[in-house]
Order: structure tokens, then sequence, then C-alpha cells
């Protein structure tokens, strides 16, 4: 059997929604798993999910790529400061959940969330980021290293280029032709009227609104058969997520 590569969109949280997917999907040590970021910040169950996944990687081949959500939480788990913003966005919930934990938990997430990527790049030419990129020359020559978390006209560039526009023609966004693939998470496609990944031209955005009413997924990239949990504010019946109500 072919090894497998399997993307996983934005968890914020959700712990049950993560294990549920991931026995879904079947996941054995030759598969590789890519976490397109936000794995913090809606669900209660954020230190869950990265004491989870902290295991799980010395088991399985795992690359984690940052959101703005890990970003977020890694400042506030070193500096103990937190940011307005953060705190509407899921932060609130993330705080509570470090309220009991040591600081040696909280230096080893601090050290996790250092080390995730910014984007990766794979040996087929796929890339791998959690929101996008603005350079024409492709995201190693991005002047804002926020664009890689913060990021949404990559998405917008993809679904506004006509199906019938040719690959060659002077009018293909260049951004996207640095690439065979990209699979982004950050922008929920429920914006987009839809709970499950959107394809557009060659890129891919596999979150399907996990912090809201939405599902969290998993995508193999080579067949792209994909897999999903429960819409994920029924595995937290007590709890708001991120919808405001
Ligand atoms: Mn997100």
């Amino acid at each position: 059997m072919k090894k497998r590569t399997i993307v996983i969109g934005d968890i914020h949280g959700g712990y049950k929604a993560l294990t549920q997917l991931l026995e879904r999907v079947e996941i054995t040590t030759d598969d590789t798993l890519i976490f397109l970021g936000d794995l913090v910040d809606g669900w209660s169950e954020s230190y869950e999910v990265v004491e989870y996944l902290l295991e799980l990687e010395s088991t399985h081949n795992c690359m984690f790529i940052k959101g703005n959500h890990d970003l977020y939480c890694e400042y506030w788990l070193d500096t103990g400061k937190s940011n307005q913003n953060w705190h509407e966005h899921g932060g609130a919930a993330t705080k509570i959940g470090y309220i009991d934990k040591t600081k040696a938990d909280k230096k080893s997430h601090t050290a996790f969330f250092r080390r995730m990527k910014y984007y990766h790049i794979d040996e087929e030419q796929r890339l791998f980021i959690h929101a996008g990129f603005t350079s024409l020359h492709g995201p190693e020559k991005e002047q804002y290293e926020s664009n890689y978390i913060w990021d949404r006209t990559l998405l917008e560039v993809a679904i506004a280029t006509d199906e019938r526009l040719a690959i060659n023609s002077p009018r293909y966004p260049k951004r996207l032709k640095h690439f065979k693939e990209i699979y982004i998470g950050h922008t929920p496609t429920q914006g987009y009227g839809s709970d499950k990944p959107i394809h557009a031209a060659n890129l891919w955005d596999i979150d399907t609104g996990a912090a809201f009413k939405g599902r969290l997924t998993a995508m193999d990239i080579d067949t792209k058969e994909t897999w999903q949990s429960e819409p994920v504010y029924l595995l937290y019946p007590k709890e708001k997520g991120r919808n405001k109500i």
C-alpha cells in the first residue's frame, strides 16, 4: 500500500473531534500527518490537543504548520501577556484550560508552538501553509511573516481564477503557478456555503469550521479521500466554541 499523506484542518481545541477523526482515518505509523495549524482556541480542550499531539509525534510522522492562534497561545504561555483580540476569539477558553497546569507543562507547550513551521513544501512541490502569502514570487519572498498565518487573499485568488483560463496564460495568477497543489486552513468553508473542503484552481481549503458549527476534516492528498468528525459543537454540548450564540 502506498504511504499516505494526510492533511488535517483547524482543530481549535476540539480534542474529542481530533481523536474521533483520527480513528475514522485509521492512522498507521506509515502515514505522514500534516496539521495545517490553529490547534488551539475555541473548545475547552486546547491543552489536551497539544498534549495529544506531543505524544503522537513520538510515534507517528507528524508535521505541524503554525496558525495565528498557535502564535497567540505561544506568546501568552511565554510572556503571560494576552491580547484582547485573542481573548475574544477563543483565547479565553484556552486560558481556563491551562489554569491548573504546571510551569513545566507550559514550558513544553511553548517549545512545541515555537518549533511549528510557517510553511512546508514537499518533494512534489506541494505547499502546506496555514493561511497564505502575497508575494508573486512565492512564500520564500514574502515581506511580512504575518501573512503566512493571516492572509485570505490566496484563497480568494484561487476561487476567482477562471477555470477556463489556460495555466500558461499571462493572466493566470502567478502565485498559484509555483506549486502543484496548495493546502491551507484558516478560512472556514462555511463562509462559502460548504461543510466540505473547498477545491479551487490548485488550492484546497481544509478548514471546515470546527471552531464554529462545522466538522474537523482530514484528507489524503494523493487520493483526495476525506474523513470528517461529527459537527464539533455536538461533542461539546455545554460550550459555545467560537460561536456568538
Ligand atoms: Mn482557524
